[in-house]
């Protein structure tokens, strides 16, 4: 009787509620008036708090920041308690909870962050919290949080999951792998615990180990970012140039590269090389010669720009140009061309090939983009620039041909029919029949 006498009371409480509610607010109010959320279950049954480190993390200023938090319904009542910092296993920094302004990592599921001194280097950086252990918890096995972090040259580095960025194409060989039956794990093995670094501009994502090389190819996208923009005329297509190393199997390595993004796989042994080149400063080194005058990622960083010209032609030929334009030392720079032909890095003269759609030769299609800079100026050659960015976006209105054609819709609305029969003739390509581009 007694029971039930409650729950009669109870009833009435929660009847009366209801009325008061809905005559005190409108409708529209009460929606959310009856969405408390209801965590008794919770409260009963924690015993005890239960401290740990939820996050480690890099802020854009460098500062590490650990965020330590109590993931239980029981207040932590101790104030005393410490959260130790060890860098490479060696104790950095011991935090006395105390001298911390924000407490809510005591409170019930509450947390916050400790921000350190900012960072000089790249560490593996261990946080745990209770060090002292002055807390009874229900878990005493979580309090800590090992992580990869640093800062280093303005970027910041750390851990990512968020490997999805990016990873079409990754993705694309796991399914054909699956596809053709093999297991498709070994991608995602070999890939491992992916750093990322990244500054305002620039994010490179690559695997664990491989920091180093990291922060050479981000600071040698932000000189390309910085150079070859300009030098087309053109504001960069995504928010942030993203770059992802990866290891793989295939025996060939391969870039690709769209809008804003570039890919590059390598087998481990050619990361390995790659790394070791940076940290000796191997004059044959892919990234020796990057500075702020000289981008080593020319030709990748150009198809980014120009990922989807209507002719392999166009889109080599600018990727090439641009090395010459930006990155000395390379063979490009170092070649020379004329109006019949031109000569290598090593003086040797080669007449041009035919330009034909399906047979690429990057040397001389990168001759027929600097002939149309020379001959026809620069301005020629921003105008065709801007009718391949016009393409891509699907902007380009003004077509001559049912389809977008390089020598019709491109060419001829530049520098007239007239100069371009004259740089076709060069390239060995008269009349109509010819234009299967
Ligand atoms: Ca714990
Ligand atoms: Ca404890």
């Amino acid at each position: 009787m007694k029971i039930k006498y409650k729950n009669y009371l109870l009833a009435i409480t929660v009847i009366l509620i209801v009325i008061f509610g809905a005559v005190a607010h409108s409708g529209n109010v009460l929606q959310g008036r009856f969405s408390m959320p209801i965590n008794f279950t919770t409260i009963d049954t924690d015993t005890k708090p239960n401290l740990k480190i939820t996050d480690i993390s890099v802020s854009g200023t460098g500062q590490l920041q650990i965020t330590q938090k109590n993931a239980s319904a029981k207040i932590v009542t101790e104030k005393g308690g410490t959260t130790a910092i060890y860098f490479d296993g060696t104790l950095r920094k011991t935090y006395n909870w105390s001298t911390l302004a924000d407490q809510s990592f005591r409170s019930i599921t509450g947390q916050s962050t400790i921000y350190t001194d900012v960072l000089d280097g790249i560490y593996t950086v261990e946080a745990c919290i209770d060090a002292s252990n002055l807390v009874e918890e229900s878990n005493e096995t979580d309090n800590c949080m090992t992580a990869t972090a640093g800062f280093k040259d303005g970027f910041i580095i750390y851990e990512t999951t968020n490997v999805e960025q990016g990873l079409e194409w990754f993705d694309e060989n796991r399914e054909e792998a699956l596809l053709e039956g093999e297991d498709d794990s070994k991608y995602l093995e070999l890939q491992g615990t992916v750093m990322a670094i990244e500054s305002d501009d620039v994010i490179v994502l690559i695997p664990e180990g491989y920091e180093e090389l990291g922060i050479a190819h981000a600071k040698d996208l932000t000189y390309c970012l910085a150079l070859i923009p300009t030098t087309f005329d053109h504001t960069y297509p995504s928010e942030k140039v993203l770059a992802k190393r990866y290891i793989n199997e295939a025996d060939v390595p391969q870039n690709f590269s769209s809008h804003g993004q570039i890919f590059s796989s390598r087998i481990k042994s050619n990361l390995d090389g790659d790394l070791e080149d940076v940290l000796t400063n191997d004059p044959e080194g892919s990234l020796y010669a990057s500075s702020p005058s000289s981008c080593s990622n020319s030709h990748e960083f150009t198809h980014t720009l120009f990922y989807e010209a209507p002719t392999a032609w166009a889109t080599e030929g600018f990727a090439q140009y641009s090395q010459k334009l930006h990155q000395s030392g390379s063979n490009s720079a170092l070649l020379e061309c004329y109006e019949d032909g031109y000569t290598d890095e090593n003086g040797e003269w080669t007449e041009y090939a035919t330009l034909l759609a399906d047979d690429i030769d990057y040397d001389s299609s990168m001759c027929l983009v600097e002939l149309i800079d020379e001959i026809y100026g620069r301005s020629a050659l921003l105008a065709i620039a801007d009718r391949l960015e016009m393409f891509q976006n699907g902007t380009l209105t003004d077509t001559i041909s049912p389809y977008y054609h390089f020598v019709y819709d491109v060419l001829d609305p530049v520098i007239g029919e007239e100069n371009r029969n004259y740089l076709l003739e060069i390239f060995g390509i008269c009349g109509e029949e010819g234009f299967s581009w």
